[in-house]
This record gives C-alpha cells, structure tokens and sequence, in this order.
C-alpha cells in the first residue's frame, strides 16, 4: 500500500493540530507555512496574546496526547470578573465547580507545542513558503516565499487551515463559486497590556477570572498569562458618534475617554500611550461559506472555512473539535476522500453556523446584560433549576463550553430552556417569586432530558 499524501496550507493552531493527527493515522503530511519557524530564535518576544481554551478544544488536545503539556503552561479561570463604572466587581462562576472552568494559553507557546508534536509525529513543514495559487485540474500550488520567488509542487489532495484571509479558499473560489459571504461585525478592537505587579502577588488583579468591563455598546476584557500579566481588549463600534474609533483616533483622545469610562483600569496599563498608538485596530467579522470542498481534491477548515466573532471564545475550540472529526472520517474513509471531505461539512457545517450565531449573541450578552436585573434573574433561576434536575436543564453557556454537544444542539436547546424562563419568570426580576417545585414540574414536562454527557 501506498502512503497517502495529504498537503496542508497553513501551520497554525488547527493546521499543525490536524498534521499531527493525521500523521498518527498513517498519512504522509506535508505543511506549507506562510510565516517564518516561530520556535527559531531571535522570533520569540514581541507581544503576548492569548486565548481561551474550554473543553472541546481540550478534547481534541486529549486525542493528541497534549492536553497536559498545555494545561501546564495555563491559567484557570473560574468565571467572569465583572468590573461595573462604580460599585464593586463580582465573580460570576462559569460552571459548578473548578471542574467547569475555562483556561488561558499563550497563543505563540501553543502554536510552538503543536508544531513540535506534529514533527515528531512525522509531518514536514515547509516554513516561509505561502500558498499563492492552487491549479485545481493539474493538482498542483504556486507557493512563494519571502523573496518572492516561486516554487510549485504536486498536491492531489489539499487542505486549506490557511485561516480567515484563506488563499486556498480564493483559489477554490475562482474555480468553483463557494458561496461565500464575509459579514462585518461593525465593533473593531484594540490590544493592551496590564504588565505583572510588583511583590508576593505577580498580579495585579485576580489572576484565576475572565475579567469583563462591560459599557453598554462596548466593552473590555482581559486574560490572564503565566508570567502575571493581562492581555487586555477594548471592543468599540468601528465608526459612528463617540465612542468609537473613529472619534478616538490617539491616545490623548482615548485616554481621556478611559478616565471616564475605565476608571479603575486605566491606572493599571502603564503604556497605555504607547500601547493605543502602537496597535493596530483590529476588524471582526463572520465568514459563511455554502461549500467547503471541491469533491475530493480540496478543503477548508478552522477558521478559513468559518471565521467568527471572539465573544464566545470558540474560534479556536470549534477548529480543534474540526481536526478530531476529519482526521476520524479520512482514517476510515481510504483513498475516498471525497466522501470524507463531504461528510465533514454535512457533520460540521450546522454546528459552525451555531457557534457562529452563539457567538454574535454573546456580545450583547457581555457587554450588556451581565449588569441587568432581568439577565440576572434569568441567570439564577437557570442555575436553580440545573441544580434540582441536571438532567433537564443545562445553561446554553455550559453546553457550549464544558461539554460535546454539538454547538446546533446547544443553541436549539438553549431557545428552548429561554423561553422557559421567560414564562416562568413572566417579567419578574426577583426569582424568589417563581414557585421552584412547580418550575422543576413544568420543566419535566415541557423538555425531554438532556442527552447524556461525556464529560472531560
Ligand atoms: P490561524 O490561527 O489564523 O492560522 C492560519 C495559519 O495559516 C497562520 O499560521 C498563517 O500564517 C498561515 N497562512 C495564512 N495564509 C497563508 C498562505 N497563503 N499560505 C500558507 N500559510 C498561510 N479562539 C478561541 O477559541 N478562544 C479564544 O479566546 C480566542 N481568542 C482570540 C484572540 C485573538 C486576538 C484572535 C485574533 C483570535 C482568537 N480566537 C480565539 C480565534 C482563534 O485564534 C482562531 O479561531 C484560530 O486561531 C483558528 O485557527 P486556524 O489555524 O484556522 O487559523
Ligand atoms: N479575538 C473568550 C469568552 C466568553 C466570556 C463570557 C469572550 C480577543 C479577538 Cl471577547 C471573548 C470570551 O461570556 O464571560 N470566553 O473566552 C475570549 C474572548 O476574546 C478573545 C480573548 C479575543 N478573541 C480578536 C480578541
């Protein structure tokens, strides 16, 4: 038998995930990688970014035996910090217990772990060689480096995990119509940094909480690192009357707006002239796409087939849970990759609109109603009803970050569980006034019992 070859664009988090798996199923994997090697010396540095990673990601990190190495060199978080204009900041816990909890990594460190993994599962990576053009019908790609000078190579079956501005997808496209539509958020952000305190505590404020400011039509959040700094991200309306970006084109402008709007965090990031003026606006949009194959020769995953908004913090979960489900269909698929690239969007295509939309609607949620009597009271009576019948109801919040629920289940569940609420609550702020037994009767007769867990 002859060793299948499977060549990857992009060696980023789901590009180098997936190259490992697949190279542990026993295919030969090759990645072309835009970028430099990250783990060469002399690239390490510049800013700390980092990511949430919940429990469909850390799955999918069990499966290649790298879950521990991550959690190592993360922070926990055990819920949402949120810092009112005035008034004293509260922890809102994301789940039961510390088993429900959601972790911050370093999105350099992760890359890095993963490219060191696939390697030694096998897989070649080709780094400073960008996909400029994929021949569909002579199965080969023009790749060019940072001189710009162009190489081709055969690639009968490619991948594309090239992330949101896709080259794969564009050649795809040209050569067959994907359906594509890129959908502006119209809030862009921008990254801040609150540096490690000084003394016994390396932190300057909780270090085991997703911090949240939460401002009406905007926000900011912040995440712990390791080393006892926060990165921290100021999302604002793109255009439009103050606040927006437009109306706060510097530092002078946006600081001034902090000392109003950001009293109590202002203080704690030091360089935020430097840091306002020296980071780029960031744009946020969501990607849907109606194809994301051409029959057996070509395929997109992660976020070059379904970029989101971030405010749910499942870009990347929702790309790993992605790499376990194709790298099974390709494993039992043989040289059908076809029917496996196929079957992977019919599996995962509803699920990434789900999360898609889930995570648009975490924004308000966010930036809003975490301050909001009314989501408050929600909130509670949700959480008293989990707790006398977990087995019929569950918060659309737990489904979606502690469990493997498809994201479509979670978000029809979660419509259904809110409506729920509603009629039981009927406009009332205060949960003391909702009958408990008779809600836990209505619910075992309005929805049928959640379907069973494989928690991690
Ligand atoms: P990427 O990580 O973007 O990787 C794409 C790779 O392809 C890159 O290495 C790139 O250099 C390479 N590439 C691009 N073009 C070419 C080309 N032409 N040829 C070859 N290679 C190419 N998700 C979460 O789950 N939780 C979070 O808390 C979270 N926080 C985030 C914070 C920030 C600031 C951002 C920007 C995103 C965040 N996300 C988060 C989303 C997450 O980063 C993405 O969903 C995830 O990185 C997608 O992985 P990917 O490999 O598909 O794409
Ligand atoms: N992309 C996250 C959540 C949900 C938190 C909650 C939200 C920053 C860019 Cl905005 C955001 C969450 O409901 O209490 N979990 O994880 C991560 C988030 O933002 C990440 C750090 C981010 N993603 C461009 C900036």
């Amino acid at each position: 038998m002859t060793q299948q070859t499977i060549t990857l664009i992009g060696g980023g988090l789901v590009g180098a995930l997936l190259a490992q798996l697949l190279a542990k199923r026993g295919f030969k994997v090759e990645v072309f990688e835009k970028r430099a090697d990250p783990r060469l010396a002399g690239f390490i540095g510049g800013r700390s970014i980092n990511l949430a990673l919940a429990e469909r990601g850390l799955q999918a990190l069990r499966t290649a035996g790298l879950a521990g190495d991550v959690l190592q060199r993360a922070v926990m978080m055990r819920g949402r910090m949120v810092h009112p204009v005035s008034g004293t900041s509260g922890l809102q816990r994301y789940g039961v217990d510390d088993s429900e909890v959601i972790w911050s990594v370093s999105r350099g460190g992760l890359n890095m772990l993963l490219l060191d993994a696939a390697e030694a599962a096998g897989v070649t990576f080709h780094f400073g060689q960008g996909l400029a053009t994929a021949d569909l019908d002579a199965r080969n790609i023009t790749l060019i480096d940072d001189n710009g000078t162009q190489r081709q190579h055969d690639a009968s079956v490619l991948i594309g995990a090239d992330g949101a501005g896709s080259a794969l997808r564009a050649a795809m496209n040209e050569y067959q119509p994907l359906g594509q539509r890129v959908e502006p958020l119209g809030h862009g952000y921008k990254e801040l940094e609150i540096p490690p305190a000084t003394g016994a505590d390396h932190f300057a404020i909780e270090p085991h909480a997703l911090h949240i400011w939460p401002r009406g039509g905007y926000m900011c959040i912040a995440l712990p690192n390791t080393e006892g700094s926060f990165t921290v991200t100021l999302f604002l309306p793109a255009h439009g009357p103050h606040p927006s970006f437009d109306t706060l084109p510097d530092a002078t402008a946006a600081s001034a707006f902090f000392r109003q709007d950001f009293p109590d965090l202002l203080p704690l990031i030091p360089d935020f002239a430097a840091d306002y003026d020296g980071h780029p606006v960031g744009s946020l949009s969501t990607l849907y796409l109606d194809r994301w194959h051409i029959d057996g020769r070509a395929l997109l995953i992660g976020d070059a087939a379904h970029a989101i908004v971030p405010f749910h913090g499942q870009g990347m979960n929702c790309g790993f849970e992605d790499t376990v489900v194709l790298a099974d269909l390709l494993a039992e698929s043989g040289s059908d990759t076809a029917d496996a690239f196929a079957e992977f969007q019919r599996i995962r295509k509803p699920n990434a609109d789900a999360i898609a939309a889930m995570a648009l609607e975490n924004y308000i949620e966010m930036r809003d109603s975490v301050a909001d009597p009314r989501y408050l009271a929600k909130r509670e009576l949700g959480a008293r009803l989990a707790e006398r019948a977990p087995q019929h109801f569950m918060a659309r919040y737990r489904m979606v970050t502690f469990t493997h629920l498809p994201y479509a289940y979670a978000f029809e569940r979660g419509r259904a569980q809110d409506v729920l609420l509603e009629q039981l609550l009927r406009g009332s702020t205060n949960v003391e006034e909702v009958p408990l037994d008779a809600a836990v009767a209505t619910l075992h007769a309005t929805l049928p019992p959640l379907p069973p867990l494989r928690h991690g």
